[in-house]
């Protein structure tokens, strides 16, 4: 179904109609030594994931759920990025083949308007030095309806966006050359210096309060944009700015959050 639709450093597909997770799917080839370039595409998942043991919701069939098992040369710490490599790709995806312009919440998140259309979830297998594996899990909301009530005030599906069915093969045909696009120029600096001026454009936080939960608590600041590491840079009311690699940032006025 999706095979005529790789490109790039997207060599095969191997599609399941149903499976728990494309990211354990992944996992178990990456661990069997499949080579780099699976895309691994779900009609539904039943054990779909998030970050953190959230659940992605993705039980039937009007979504595209999949996850990309790649091998770069780079070193550990620098896998995070991948997600928002992959979120750039993502939105011009979504950019092309629909006529929408969705905006990044960082750091996994793409939203149209203040709802949530596609999330991001990256693992990766690594010794201290080097990567074995890195798995780029994407879920979109192509054509449903309706959402479970967990999620039917921040979510959001391209059909209810565009208000036409949308062919999930339109969209894995274009995220594979668009991921490319983008992994290609991360890769020459291992970094978001090539990338991070498009990113900031993208990026739904700039220049807005955003409330950073961390272990040590919740602070509110202002987003201004992220550095080429990839961390966000928010300028606390006291007037610093502090980059932040890690926790939840919540940004007023997205999914409900005021
Ligand atoms: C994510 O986590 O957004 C990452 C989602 C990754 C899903 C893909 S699908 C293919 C691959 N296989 C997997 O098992 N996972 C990946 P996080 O930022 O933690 O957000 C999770 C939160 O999003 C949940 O707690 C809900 O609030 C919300 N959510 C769950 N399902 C949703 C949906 N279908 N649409 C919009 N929001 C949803």
């Amino acid at each position: 179904m999706y095979d005529g639709c790789v490109s790039g450093i997207v060599s095969d597909v191997i599609h399941f109609t149903e499976t728990d997770s494309t990211n354990n799917q992944a996992k178990c080839y990456g661990l069997q030594g499949v080579s780099q370039g699976t895309l691994f595409i779900a009609d539904r998942q039943t054990a779909g994931r998030g970050r953190r043991g959230r659940t992605w919701i993705s039980g039937d069939a009007d979504g595209l759920w999949m996850s990309l098992l790649i091998k770069p040369d780079i070193k550990p710490e620098c896998a995070s990025m991948l997600t928002l490599v992959t979120a750039m790709a993502v939105a011009e995806t979504i950019r092309k083949v629909t006529g929408i312009s969705g905006l990044i919440k960082w750091p996994n998140d793409i939203v149209i308007g203040d709802r949530k259309v596609c999330g991001i979830l990256t693992e990766m297998s690594a010794k201290p030095e080097a990567v074995d594996y890195i798995v780029i899990g994407v879920g979109i909301n192509v054509n449903s309806k309706e959402f479970h009530e967990s999620v039917k005030d921040m979510a959001t599906s391209l059909y209810m966006c565009c208000g036409r069915e949308v062919k999930k093969e339109d969209l894995v045909k274009t995220f594979c050359e668009e991921f490319t696009a983008y992994y290609e120029k991360f890769v020459v600096t291992c970094d978001m210096s090539e990338l991070a001026d498009e990113y900031n454009k993208l990026l739904v936080n700039a220049g807005r309060p955003v409330s950073v939960e961390s272990p040590a608590g919740k602070r509110v600041g202002k987003a201004l944009g992220i550095d080429v590491t990839g961390a966000l840079l928010v300028e606390f009311e006291e007037g610093t700015v502090e980059s932040i690699t890690a926790g939840e940032v919540s940004v007023r006025g997205l999914y409900g959050y005021v």
